[in-house]
């Protein structure tokens, strides 16, 4: 029985099959093998899974059309930004609490200094953000959260970078698109404020919707799921077709598991595993772990600044899965390891 007919049967059933592309690079890609969003990941085999049911791998060759055409499937330029290659994306905080850098640039002045120094240092994007999404964190009003991230925008507009704005909240979104940002994040992927995907359809710009679990204040209380990977795989494709349905083409939206937000250590970990299955929703994949408490868990190291080499791991380990996108503190570091990862696995990036 071919796959397809396997997948049409086992859909009749009411169960879903997920595909995997397994992910590889380097030099030696096999004549057959197909590449990862065109880029610079490739895969002969696909891990199916399903739920309740271990895993089988099987030739790519046996991939249903559809989910082909998803996974290898050129990812659209974001805000004048091409995906063929590794981008990464500077984190900058005007917040005074955020957990690894909170109050260090929350003064327009420094943040926009801030924005100049990463764009030197490598930075493709910078996301900007005035509100803490920690775990714990207390929500920020939004003219205050306006008040700190829209001067830093305007301070930071000339950059020559795209800038996106980190919020979960429409008219913090759409002060700062009107203050030069050209792109949204919103790591309640529009669950927060039922205004956002108005905000962002009407201003037809790029979209990155994250997956989280309630709100930042207790969403680290006893998480559980069925199957966290296939849990926030499906949780992304309903927030994906709702942005569709609002009008916003599937090619304008980065779609990220959300490391850390409602998730404990194996959770974290079972994403990163297989983090190459959310090629298969067709868009461009971004990740954010810098510094995040996993690290700390993982690596006996406390204080959230020291977690850059934990950082740089994690974040080449999701390069090699495909993910596009990675989003970071240090960029400088970052920079340099995605350089000699790169020539020393004899990436192709075309
Ligand atoms: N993580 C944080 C904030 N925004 N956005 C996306 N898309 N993905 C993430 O993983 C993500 C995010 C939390 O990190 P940080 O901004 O450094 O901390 P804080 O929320 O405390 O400001």
């Amino acid at each position: 029985m071919s796959l397809a007919k396997a997948q049409a049967l086992s859909d009749s059933r009411g169960m879903s099959l997920y595909f995997r592309p397994v992910s590889q690079f380097g030099p030696a890609r096999p004549a057959q093998a197909e590449r990862i969003a065109q880029g610079w990941c490739w895969f002969s085999e696909v891990e199916v899974l399903e739920r309740g049911r271990a895993p089988r791998i099987v030739p790519a060759s046996a991939l249903p059309d559809e989910v082909r055409a998803r996974i290898c499937a050129p990812r659209a330029a974001l805000a004048g930004l091409t995906l063929s290659a590794p981008r990464i994306m500077g984190i900058v905080n005007a917040t005074p609490d955020s957990f690894s850098d909170g109050g260090v640039f929350n003064a327009p002045e420094k943040a926009g200094a801030r924005v100049r120094e990463m764009v030197a240092q490598g930075a493709d994007i910078i996301d900007i953000g005035g509100e803490s999404t920690r775990p714990g964190a207390q929500t920020v009003p939004v003219a205050e959260e306006i008040a700190r991230s829209a001067p830093v925008v305007r301070a930071a507009c000339d950059a020559g970078v795209p800038l996106s704005i980190d919020t979960r909240k429409a008219p913090v979104a759409a002060a700062a698109l009107a203050a030069g940002a050209t792109m949204v994040n919103d790591v309640s992927a529009f669950n927060y404020d039922p205004q956002m995907i108005d905000v962002v359809a009407k201003n037809d710009v790029p979209v990155c919707l994250m997956h989280s679990r309630s709100d930042p204040r207790t969403m680290q209380d006893n998480p559980v799921y069925d199957d966290v990977l296939l849990d926030v795989f499906d949780h992304l494709r309903a927030r994906l077709d709702l942005a569709e349905r609002a009008g916003i083409a599937r090619e304008r939206i980065i779609v990220d598991p959300g490391i850390g937000f409602g998730k404990t250590l194996e959770h974290n970990l079972a994403l990163l595993r297989r983090l190459d299955l959310f090629h298969a929703l067709g868009c461009a994949v971004l990740l954010g772990a810098s510094r995040k408490r996993f690290i700390g868990t993982l690596s006996g190291e406390e204080v959230a600044e020291r977690r850059v080499a934990g950082s740089l791991g994690v974040a080449l380990a999701a390069l090699g899965k495909g993910v596009q996108i990675v989003r970071v503190h240090d960029v400088r570091e970052t920079r340099q390891a995605v350089a000699l990862w790169h020539a020393a696995s004899g990436l192709c990036v075309t």
